[in-house]
């Protein structure tokens, strides 16, 4: 039986923010509960000099049924004792947007082609996940080699979401 509990969740060994930082397309994505970034979703990381991790995300979001606009967002990472697990800050560059804090766990990257995040917002009694959101990124804009999709799907497992996940398309909106 499959252990589905947040807490025995693998993550990247060794994470090295560094080869991590640089942008990342959104290729798929599992949606957590509520308003959520849609489509179009660029992230780019930064290691600061202080060596703390920031980033920015931009994404088409609709508001209020008929909006749609960018969402700018700024988030800035606090580490943990796992070198791939932080907490993140985050809001909108316009006061309106979304803020809050997140966990941000590089589930898995080979940091030059693909990474696949999770975040667990709100938890069962029993362990499990009962609000996550999830990314799959590529540095390509254009998508993942055969090889790097073989090697999210069986992560994508690991973390009891397999089929969760939807494409996210860029056509430039958000450029
Ligand atoms: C993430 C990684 C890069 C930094 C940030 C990220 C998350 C952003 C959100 C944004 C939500 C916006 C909404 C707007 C109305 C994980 C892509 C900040 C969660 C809902």
């Amino acid at each position: 039986e499959r252990d589905c509990r947040v807490s025995s969740f693998e993550v990247k060994k060794d994470f090295d923010k560094q080869r991590y930082a640089g942008v990342w397309y959104a290729v798929a994505k599992k949606d957590p509960e509520g308003l959520f970034l849609l489509d179009n979703i660029i992230a780019s990381f930064t290691v600061e000099a202080d060596g703390k991790m920031t980033a920015t995300a931009k994404g088409r979001v609709r508001l209020m049924e008929k909006m749609e606009l960018c969402a700018d967002m700024v988030g800035t990472f606090k580490d943990t004792r796992d070198p791939a697990k932080f907490r993140m800050k985050y809001h909108g560059l316009l006061a309106f947007l979304e803020k809050g804090t997140d966990d941000h766990w590089v589930v898995d990257t080979d940091y030059n082609t693909y990474a696949i995040t999770y975040a667990c917002r709100k938890q069962n009694p029993d362990g499990t996940c009962n609000d996550s959101y999830s990314f799959v990124f590529s540095r390509d804009i254009n998508g993942l080699t055969p090889e790097a999709q073989r090697i999210v799907r069986r992560k994508q497992e690991e973390i009891c979401l397999e089929r969760k996940y939807r494409t996210v398309a860029h056509n430039g909106y958000c450029l």
